[in-house]
């Protein structure tokens, strides 16, 4: 009887511990396979393993869970196609931009022309419009330089409309900022052999991933064609915001892992950019390191390691026009290190000191050639002295 009892006993445990197997056995499966309208886009795992990497409960069957769905998503999940947006025409960008210079420029202007138009040009005068000229961060030779052609003008001139003011301060600021520099981004071969290879430099925060985005869509308005190249390793969000750039438009953006070696991830990008034909390589670079020499040692290897490829074409300076003198700093700092071929000054839209173009074309013999004058995807403009110069003194 005793043995009747303890069978029944094992019996019973047995049975159910079957049970609960199958029962577990079931949900896991039902965890990896989601119904389509529970399944997560690529992007939502980029947030979901970055911002908010915990399940909900944090429980270890949960974890379970999410990393199961995660697993389907990749490997069911295409990259999402959205509507490819058409970047506006290059022409004309700085005129029709125009405001956002004026907006914080044209006091400037106004400044200098109510000074010029006083009736007695005394040294006080001078003296102010001497002022004036340096908090535009003009810099003081080009300053002094200004100042000593209007006293000659001025006074050749004798009376002084408000017409004859404006055109004489137009023709000499725009001597200052040197029309005749050849301002183009050097952005296609003219050979046609291979793609043009563009290099973005700068510190942090001045704007080098937004204006490598911007400038990829100067380009394909263009017509041509471009790869990015994400060469900032250091937070992997920044090859996420590349990359958000260049699908917008387009765009195959060339990435590796956070912390992976940004020569490896340039060179990468420029034998992807030959290998699919297209026009230009633009390869964004990192602005921010544990140490300044290591910035600098790191964008010297991804010239030289690009450069086993070919010649770079263009390597764009990225300065903050806000930072004033602080940006000449910089930039003397990469002269050093790199052959600037050209500048993009970012955020001019927020200061009054456009001064910097002649200040910094000066110190580094190199000409502006892009300006950044807002947030928007294509608030970057191909720079055009006679433009600019117009927006500074209105009319
Ligand atoms: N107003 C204004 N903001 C700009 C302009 N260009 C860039 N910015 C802003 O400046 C901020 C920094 O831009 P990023 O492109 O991320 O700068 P970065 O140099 O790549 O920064 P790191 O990668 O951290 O070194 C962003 O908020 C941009 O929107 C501009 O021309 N005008
Ligand atoms: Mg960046």
């Amino acid at each position: 009887m005793v043995t009747v009892i303890i069978g029944v006993i094992a019996g019973v445990i047995f049975a159910s511990l079957v049970a609960a197997l199958v029962v577990r056995g079931g949900k896991k499966k039902a965890a990896r396979i989601l119904p389509p309208e529970e399944r997560r886009s690529p992007d939502d795992l980029r947030l979901k393993l970055g911002e908010e990497a915990q399940p909900a409960d944090g429980s270890a069957q949960a974890l379970l869970e999410a990393s199961d769905s995660i697993t389907v998503d990749v490997e069911q999940a295409e990259k999402p196609r959205i509507a490819l947006e058409e970047p506006e025409p290059t022409a004309g960008r700085l005129v029709r931009l125009r405001s956002r210079l004026a907006r914080s420029n044209s006091a400037v202007g106004k400044g200098l022309l109510s000074l010029l138009s006083r009736d007695k040009l005394d040294e006080d005068t001078w003296e102010e419009i001497e002022e004036v000229l340096l908090t535009s961060d003009l810099g003081i030779g080009p300053t002094q330089e200004l100042v000593e052609a209007l006293r000659t003008r001025t006074r050749v001139l004798g009376t002084r409309s408000p017409e004859e003011l404006r055109a004489l301060l137009k023709e000499e600021l725009l001597k200052l900022v040197d029309p005749s520099l050849d301002r183009t981004v050097r952005s296609l071969r003219e050979d046609g052999e291979g793609p043009a290879v563009v290099l973005v430099a700068g510190v942090n925060g001045v704007g080098k991933t937004t204006t490598t985005g911007k400038l990829a869509r100067v380009l394909i308005a263009d017509g041509r064609s471009v790869v990015l190249g994400a060469a900032d390793t250091f937070r992997a969000a920044a090859a996420d915001q590349l990359e958000t750039w260049g699908d917008r438009v387009g765009a195959t953006t060339v990435r590796g892992a956070e912390g992976a070696d940004p020569a490896s991830v340039a060179f990468e990008a420029v034998r992807r950019a030959k290998e699919l034909g297209v026009d230009t390589a633009l390869i964004d670079t990192a602005g921010r390191l544990h140490t300044k020499t290591g910035l600098m040692d790191e964008l010297g290897k991804v010239k030289r390691v690009v450069e086993k490829q070919g010649p770079v074409d263009e390597v764009l300076l990225v300065l903050d026009a806000t930072t004033g003198q602080n940006g000449l700093v910089q930039a003397r700092v990469f002269r050093e290190v790199v052959d600037i071929t050209g500048i993009a000054l970012t955020k001019l839209d927020g200061t009054a000191k456009g001064g910097i173009v002649v200040a910094v074309q000066r110190e580094l013999g190199v000409p502006v050639k892009l300006v950044g004058l807002g947030e928007g995807a294509d608030d970057l403009a191909p720079f055009d002295p006679a433009a600019f110069v117009d927006a500074l003194v209105g009319g």
